[in-house]
């Protein structure tokens, strides 16, 4: 990660909808605005800052700022608009990019009192606010911006959790990660597609915001438009929401890797082997291709990651199983091939995930509003009538799984809810 940005600031989550100042006047915004601004752009002069104030103000409604605070403006707002000044710290907590940032503005709000304990005031409201606890005046018309400091301070003191995704080119690895996260925030294709390590961190609650460093270049609104036409063959870190029922759980953070057999470009399986030796994950998830089952790269890079990776740390996904066709292939048979082929590679019990990534990739799309292209919508509707059938219902393998609620739901017959579950639930 890189030193400028702390790891708690990047994964930041900010959501203006129900800010408290959207309902004020007209005038009361221009100045609360120009405050905030004020102080924010005395310690910070960070593009993150100024994206930051520009979402502020939009949200406002500003046009044009035309409230210039002078010293004697800012002491009357600090010293006779009390609650807005608790909002304004909460606000600032949120904008600036690291914590010492905040702290610096905190000192500069503080000059303008003379007396201790409105100082000492100030700070004993700063130390609570992270437990959420708070328990002052203006509670009430803060709480939208206390409970977002809350959930965002919450996160950070979450246990850590990595998972790295390796596999041969092609298996859908990339595909998997969207499915854990439900949305299509790394690139995958038909070729090779990864070119170097990708970080997606979680962030706490959903703000629509995807936020992408790569180098020293933050971007707190990575679309579309950039995800399609960055370049993946450089080291990149991305924080978003994860739609994903336990998420919340973990301070999580999924490292995606270049497929190791891609002829062209032996750098490649360079850089995922050299990451698996060197980089700290908790699990590793060892993605296999349905489509091509024992072929001598699958078993070749199979042998590498059994003498390089402890076995209880890795799991391993059957990948693809809705292009089985039912007339010729048999799931069970295929699973136990490769459960028979790990076993002569030394593992005693492997843990095997039968799934269709694409397939989960879709219902979490679909579930959460994302609008289907004609194709996506075609495969999902396919698929819905697919592991409807017993020969395709890939549920079965998890018999452990608690089913109660999601029994007939398409993520659990493709087989995700149980990875899922495997994943994160026993963690
Ligand atoms: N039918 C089907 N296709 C899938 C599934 N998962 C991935 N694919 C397709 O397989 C191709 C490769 O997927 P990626 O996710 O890019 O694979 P990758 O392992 O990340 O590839 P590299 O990064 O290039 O090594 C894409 O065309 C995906 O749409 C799946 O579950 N079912
Ligand atoms: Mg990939």
């Amino acid at each position: 990660m890189n030193k400028l940005y702390e790891l708690s600031e990047f994964q930041k989550s900010l959501l203006l909808k129900g800010h408290p100042l959207i309902l004020e006047k007209e005038k009361t915004k221009q100045k609360y605005y120009a405050i905030l601004h004020f102080f924010a752009l005395k310690v910070s002069a960070d593009k993150s800052t100024a994206y930051r104030l520009t979402q502020y103000r939009e949200t406002f409604g500003i046009l044009k700022v035309q409230w210039n605070p002078d010293d004697s403006k800012v002491y009357w707002f600090l010293h006779f608009e009390r609650k807005r000044l608790y909002l304004l710290i909460l606000d600032l907590f949120l904008i600036l990019p690291e914590r010492s940032t905040f702290f610096r503005a905190i000192c500069e709000i503080k000059s303008y009192f003379k007396t201790l304990s409105a100082k000492d005031s100030i700070d004993d409201f700063i130390s609570e606010f992270c437990k959420g606890c708070s328990d002052f005046k203006y509670r009430n018309y803060c709480q939208p911006m206390l409970k977002q400091v809350y959930e965002n301070c919450t996160l950070t003191n979450l246990n850590s959790y990595r998972m790295l995704i390796t596999a041969n080119m092609s298996a859908g690895k990339s595909t998997l990660i969207n499915a854990l996260i439900g949305k299509k925030i790394v690139r995958t294709a038909s070729e090779a597609c990864t070119g170097n390590i990708c970080y997606i961190y979680n962030k706490p609650f959903e703000d629509e915001h995807i936020h992408m460093l790569c180098h020293h270049d933050l971007n707190l609104n990575a679309d579309e438009a950039v995800l399609n036409t960055f370049d993946w063959n450089q080291e990149i870190y991305f924080a978003s929401y994860f739609r994903n029922s336990f998420s919340q759980m973990h301070n999580l953070c999924i490292i995606d890797t270049p497929g190791v057999d891609f002829s062209l470009n032996k750098t490649h399986g360079e850089i995922t082997r050299a990451a698996i030796q060197s980089q700290q994950y908790d699990k590793l998830v060892y993605v296999l291709s349905a489509s091509s089952l024992g072929t001598d790269a699958e078993l070749q890079y199979l042998s590498w990651i059994a003498g390089n990776v402890p076995a209880e740390k890795t799991v391993f996904v059957v990948n693809k199983l809705d292009k089985f066709k039912a007339s010729e292939d048999n799931i069970e048979t295929s699973l136990e091939n490769v459960r028979q082929d790990l076993l002569k590679l030394g593992y005693t019990n492997p843990v095997i995930c039968p799934v269709s990534a694409y397939c989960a990739l879709l219902v979490k799309m679909n579930q959460y509003g994302d609008v289907l292209s004609e194709d996506e919508q075609d495969e999902y509707e396919l698929y819905q009538k697919k592991f409807k059938k017993e020969s395709y219902d890939l549920s079965k393998f998890y018999p452990d799984v608690n089913t109660e609620n999601i029994k007939n739901s398409l993520l659990f017959r493709c087989g995700f809810y149980g990875l899922e579950n495997t994943l994160f639930e026993r963690v």
